[in-house]
C-alpha cells in the first residue's frame, strides 16, 4: 500500500511575461510536496506567507536577507531580459519560466537544479559552477550562457541559494511543518452505477474522497484477481485540502455480481477499504 511521504521537494515557480517594450510582470510561487508556502505576487514587495509555519527555522533576520536577495534578484532580472532582447534581437510578447527545486536525500545530502524555459521550451539550467544552454536550445541561448558566465557574482548568489539555503530552509520547514505535512485523512468510499456504456452492460464506479495525503490505490477486484479494464480518472481537489479519485469498471450485466472495489491508502495502514457489488441492486 502507498507508504506514508518520507521525503520531500521543494519547487519555485518563476513566471515571468513581456508582452511588449515596456509591459512586464513575475509571479513567484513556492511549493513543498503538494502544500504551497509561498506566494510572491508582481504587485507585492515582499515574499507572502501562505502557512503559518512557512518562514521555518530561519531567524527573521535571515528571512530578511533572503527577501533581500529576491527582491534585487527580481529587479535585475527584468533588466537583464529587456537588454537580451535587444542584443539578441527577440520578438514580444515573450514568457519565460525558471523552475528550481531542492530535494533532500537520506544522510543529509541534498540535490538541487534550477533551470529556465523560453516560450514554453528549455532553454538553459545552472550546473556545479556555470549556465550551460539546454540541448535543443535555440543558438542565441550559447551567448546568453557566455553572457551570464560572465558574472562571476551573480554565480556564486545562484549556487549559494541552491546548495546552502534553500536546503536548510527545507529542513526547517520539515520540522516546523511536521504535523501538517504527515497529516493522514481516510477516505470514504462508496459506489454508483454510470451511464451504460451499450446494451447489457453496466458502468460501475467507485467514487474515494476526502483522503490525504494524494497517493492512492483504488480497484475494481474479483476475489483477489484485478480486473482487467479499469480506469482511473484524475485525482481532483476537494475544496477541504483533501482528494477525491473515481475508477469505473465496465462489464457485462450478469458479470458485475462478484466484484468489489478495494481502496489503498497510507491512512488506513493495512485495513483496505473493500465495497462489493450488490448485484440485485437497482441501478
Ligand atoms: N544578480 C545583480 O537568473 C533564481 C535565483 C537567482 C538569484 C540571482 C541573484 C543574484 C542577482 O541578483 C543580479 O548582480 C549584481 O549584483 C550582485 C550582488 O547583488 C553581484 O555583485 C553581481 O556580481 C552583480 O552583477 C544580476 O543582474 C543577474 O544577472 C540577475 C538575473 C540572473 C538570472 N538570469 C536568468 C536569465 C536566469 C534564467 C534565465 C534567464 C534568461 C532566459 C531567456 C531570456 C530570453
Amino acid at each position: 500500500s502507498p507508504e506514508p511521504q518520507t521525503s520531500y521537494s521543494f519547487r519555485g515557480l518563476q513566471i515571468s511575461s513581456f508582452a511588449n517594450r515596456s509591459w512586464t510582470r513575475t509571479d513567484v510561487l513556492g511549493w513543498l510536496g503538494e502544500l504551497q508556502l509561498y506566494t510572491w505576487r508582481n504587485e507585492s514587495d515582499t515574499v507572502g506567507f501562505l502557512k503559518p509555519w512557512s518562514q521555518g527555522t530561519f531567524s527573521e533576520q535571515q528571512w530578511e536577507q533572503l527577501q533581500h536577495t529576491l527582491q534585487v534578484y527580481r529587479r535585475s532580472f527584468t533588466r537583464d531580459i529587456w537588454e537580451f532582447v535587444k542584443m539578441l534581437h527577440l520578438d514580444y510578447p515573450l514568457e519565460i519560466q525558471i523552475s528550481l527545486g531542492c530535494d533532500l536525500l537520506p544522510r543529509n545530502t541534498s540535490e538541487s537544479f534550477l533551470r529556465a524555459a523560453f516560450q514554453g521550451k528549455d532553454v538553459l539550467s545552472f550546473q556545479g559552477m556555470s549556465w550551460v544552454p539546454a540541448p535543443d536550445a535555440p543558438p542565441w541561448s550559447q551567448e546568453l550562457c557566455k553572457k551570464l558566465n560572465q558574472d562571476q557574482g551573480t554565480k556564486e548568489t545562484v549556487h549559494w541559494l541552491l546548495h546552502d539555503v534553500w536546503p536548510e530552509l527545507v529542513r526547517g520547514l520539515l520540522q516546523m511543518g511536521k504535523s501538517e505535512l504527515e497529516k493522514q485523512v481516510k477516505p470514504e468510499a462508496w459506489l454508483s452505477s454510470g451511464p451504460p456504456p451499450r446494451p447489457g452492460h453496466l458502468r460501475l464506479v467507485c467514487h474515494v474522497s476526502g483522503f490525504y495525503p494524494k497517493p492512492v490505490r483504488v480497484t475494481w477486484v474479483r476475489g483477489e484477481q484485478e480486473e482487467p479494464g479499469t480506469q482511473q480518472g484524475d485525482v481532483m481537489p476537494n475544496a477541504d485540502s483533501t482528494w477525491y479519485l473515481r475508477v469505473t469498471l465496465d462489464v457485462e450485466a450478469a458479470e458485475a455480481a462478484g466484484l468489489s472495489c478495494r481502496v489503498k491508502h497510507s491512512s488506513l495502514g493495512d485495513q483496505d477499504i473493500i465495497l462489493y457489488w450488490d448485484g440485485n441492486r437497482v441501478s
